[in-house]
């Protein structure tokens, strides 16, 4: 029987942008490490948070060739084959995987490969695995049977567990574990943040933090945010992880030129966040919101649709504003009131940075993963009913 306490060998495969799966797996594994753990990252290219300077964290880079033969390059077969080298070399114990596809696809056959002995897959899903790739026949079977192969699935929601469950015919239970997140202290004073922004006294500042994908919704964004009454004197703020071009006429449309700055790096998050005031987010749909639990570690109030997970995080009337989907006009009524009400804005968002972290850190979080795993071992090294 192994020793349940002893330091693991973890290969965490994931996507390397900025997108919350991505940031999470690149905490989660930088944690992990710091607990003693030894921890592989697996990926195309650099997690962009990863800090490779760190104990016992390696990267192993996935190379992918473009055969003229192959119309698509091919990434799945590239990773297995990574995978099961780095997992024979350091004999890994667990893959934990971010993703059903391609990462436990990859997992999957990186375990055939290897045989007996081979490290137990834990795959987590965070969102698009379900609402989007489940939907579609020709991704369905194949992340139905992923998640069979897995030793263990977590989801980041309960909203994610009912979506997963009601997607696919699942073998084991999916246990939810919800995203963490650990604040950097800003770099800057408030004031100096305000500065660099080119924010004025008095004027009262809305993040709104994202990939900018179809579904974060920037239409309904720059829509609500117009719709809040010139006399609040709001100014918007995008903190944008990709080109926020394809906006640019819809700005000018809604009138909103010199009222809305955006930065575009993805450096300084936390300098900005704590420049702000409240958070503004318009997503369809969100497993959990990863920016949304940021905005609120840095203690600024949410107005969001009432969407997915979202209602998981932020604490209705409380911590932030919920409205349903597509309800511009209430968005932009709770901004007014924050920015009419500084001391409400200021109080909700010190209960909302108290409320997360007493229930979103790596500490309340991480121990969770770790017995995801150390439970997963327990079962491979467990003697079949034959042997007693
Ligand atoms: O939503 C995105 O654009 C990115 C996506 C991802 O895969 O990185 O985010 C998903 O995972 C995050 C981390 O668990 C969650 O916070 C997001 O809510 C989730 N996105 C969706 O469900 C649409």
């Amino acid at each position: 029987m192994a020793d349940p306490s002893r330091p693991l060998r973890i290969g965490i495969a994931c996507y390397p942008l900025i997108g919350g799966s991505g940031i999470l797996a690149t905490a989660l594994g930088q944690d992990l490490a710091r607990r003693g753990h030894e921890v592989h990252f697996f990926s195309y290219a650099r997690p962009v948070r990863l800090d490779l300077a760190a104990p016992r964290i390696h990267f192993h880079a996935v190379e992918v060739s473009e055969y003229a033969l192959f119309r698509y390059p091919d990434y799945t077969l590239p990773l297995a084959v990574r995978m099961a080298e780095v997992a024979r070399e350091r004999g890994l114990d667990v893959f934990h995987v971010h993703y059903a596809v391609p990462h436990a696809t990859a997992a999957c056959m990186a375990a055939e490969m290897l045989g007996a002995g081979a490290p137990q897959i834990v795959t987590t899903l965070h969102g698009t695995d379900t609402n989007l790739l489940g939907q579609d026949p020709s991704y369905r079977p194949a992340i139905e049977h992923a998640l069979a192969q897995s030793d263990a699935v977590t989801v980041v929601s309960e909203s994610l567990r009912r979506e997963t469950e009601a997607t696919f015919r699942l073998t084991r239970p999916a246990e939810v574990i919800p995203n963490f997140f650990d604040p950097t202290p800003p770099a800057r004073t408030r004031e100096a943040a305000r500065r660099a922004l080119a924010v004025e006294p008095g004027e009262f500042l809305v993040a709104h933090l994202s990939n900018l994908r179809p579904g974060k919704r920037i239409d309904l964004l720059l829509r609500a945010f117009a719709a809040v009454p010139a006399e609040r004197r709001a100014r918007l703020l995008v903190l944008a992880g990709a080109p926020f071009a394809p906006w640019e006429s819809l700005v000018d449309e809604l009138g909103l030129r010199g009222r809305v700055t955006v930065r575009e790096n993805g450096a300084d998050v936390a300098d900005f966040l704590h420049a702000a005031d409240a958070g503004l987010y318009t997503s369809d749909n969100e497993s959990f919101g990863l920016s949304i639990l940021e905005t609120l570690f840095y203690a600024r109030p949410v107005v969001a649709f009432r969407v997915g997970g979202i209602p998981e995080v932020v604490r209705e009337g409380a911590t932030g504003f919920l409205h349903p989907f597509g309800d511009t006009a209430a968005l932009a009524r709770s901004l007014a009131r924050l920015a009419a009400e500084p001391d409400l804005a200021r109080a909700m968002g010190e209960r909302g940075r108290r409320d997360v972290t007493a229930r979103f850190t790596a500490d309340e979080i991480v121990p969770r993963y770790e017995a995801v795993y150390r439970r997963a071992l327990a079962t491979a090294d467990a003697e079949p009913d034959w042997m007693v």
